[in-house]
């Protein structure tokens, strides 16, 4: 099942979400939701925050090439175990942030643990936008915007006309 996401701002956006206990069914099913969401959006992650779960799952996938099978990954609990001193800029965007684009300096590469729907311990080093998107994606679980790496003034404008994006949006559906 499709889950509406949510816009910048929203306190939901803002929160360091908790970790989970055990993968259930019910999780496995999330995880599920969250991978037709972002494909339907499309994106190429999601974190459950964005879609108002305030627990510490994300999934992606950042396969590119046209034809390639796709790799859907859905990572409970994931963490950063290390990362490159090499840096990356990548032009991000993000899906609670519709139609906004800035480039964002990361670490080029991050070794990843996560646990798997299965229940197992993964590890995984990722560079290119598979770091980018995992650092991105990580970071909602931590209540971090990629726009709160820019500078205050254009985060200022940013949150203005998303503030008028709901407001629209809202106009439109009354
Ligand atoms: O977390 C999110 O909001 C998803 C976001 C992930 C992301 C994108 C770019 C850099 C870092 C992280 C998106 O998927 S935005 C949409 C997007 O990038 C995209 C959409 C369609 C095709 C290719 C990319
Ligand atoms: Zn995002």
């Amino acid at each position: 099942m499709k889950r509406p996401i949510l816009i910048h701002p929203d306190p939901r956006l803002k929160k360091t979400a908790p970790p989970i206990a055990d993968i259930t069914d019910d999780l496995r099913a999330l995880a599920d939701d969250m991978l037709e969401t972002m494909y339907a959006a499309p994106g190429i992650g999601l974190a459950a925050p964005q879609i108002g779960i305030d627990t510490r799952l994300i999934v992606m996938d950042c396969v590119k090439e046209e034809g390639a099978a796709p790799r859907p990954l859905a990572m409970f609990n994931p963490e950063v175990i290390a990362e490159s001193d090499t840096r990356n800029v990548y032009e991000e965007g993000c899906l609670s942030i519709p139609d906004i684009y800035a480039e964002v300096e990361r670490p080029a590469e991050v070794t990843v643990r996560w646990i798997d729907p299965s229940g197992a311990a993964r590890e995984e080093t990722f560079d290119g936008l598979w770091a980018t998107c995992v650092q991105h994606e990580i970071d909602h679980l931590d209540g971090t915007l990629f726009i709160d790496y820019l500078k205050p003034l254009k985060r200022q404008l940013i949150t203005r006309k998303m503030v008028k994006l709901k407001k629209d949006r809202a106009r439109e559906k009354a």
